[in-house]
């Protein structure tokens, strides 16, 4: 499977629209909030197929997405959250301990803007960073590609556009 993974794009969607053009065509797009209205519009710039995933960001006041969701991933069981409630902007522990407590081994978030890909207490954290508003050194815009195999595999590639 080939999963598009992004966050924090605050409905400045020009970067987004790219970055879906050059990855299509996707089995998944996952998306972790701070959508701000665009998730309407979302589903149609992606090929018919294309499963989509979004939750509730801080900034998402008035969304009707969900505030988290677990989804299954080739076997992998997986939180996807903007973060917010866990204190993310301080560290990853608080979110490593609520998925570990879910019996989830992967955690997906946002709100940094900032982007992490780290085993923390033995759970699998990630977060693409934002394509709007980057705030990690050198504010590339970022996002990520996941190739999900049947066996489990998991191979996740940290992607950073140029302009
Ligand atoms: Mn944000």
């Amino acid at each position: 499977m080939k999963i598009l993974i992004v966050s924090d794009t605050h409905r400045k969607d020009d970067n987004l629209k790219l970055v879906i053009e050059q990855n299509l065509p996707l089995d998944m797009l996952i998306h972790l909030g701070d959508v701000e209205g665009s998730e309407y519009q979302i589903p149609q710039w992606v090929n018919p197929e294309c499963e989509m995933q979004m939750v509730m960001g801080n900034n998402d006041f008035f969304s009707r997405l969900d505030r988290e969701r677990e989804i299954d991933i080739c076997g992998h069981r997986v939180l996807l959250t903007h973060g917010h409630s866990y204190g993310v902007s301080m560290g990853p522990e608080g979110l490593a301990e609520e998925a570990k407590s879910r019996g989830c081994d992967v955690a997906m978030f946002g709100h940094t803007h900032r982007p992490f890909l780290e085993t923390v207490k033995g759970v699998l954290l990630v977060n693409p960073g934002s394509l709007s508003y980057p705030r990690q050194e050198g504010r590339q815009p970022s996002y990520l590609l996941l190739t999900a195999q049947a066996d489990g595999t998991l191979d996740f590639s940290q992607k950073y556009l140029r302009n």
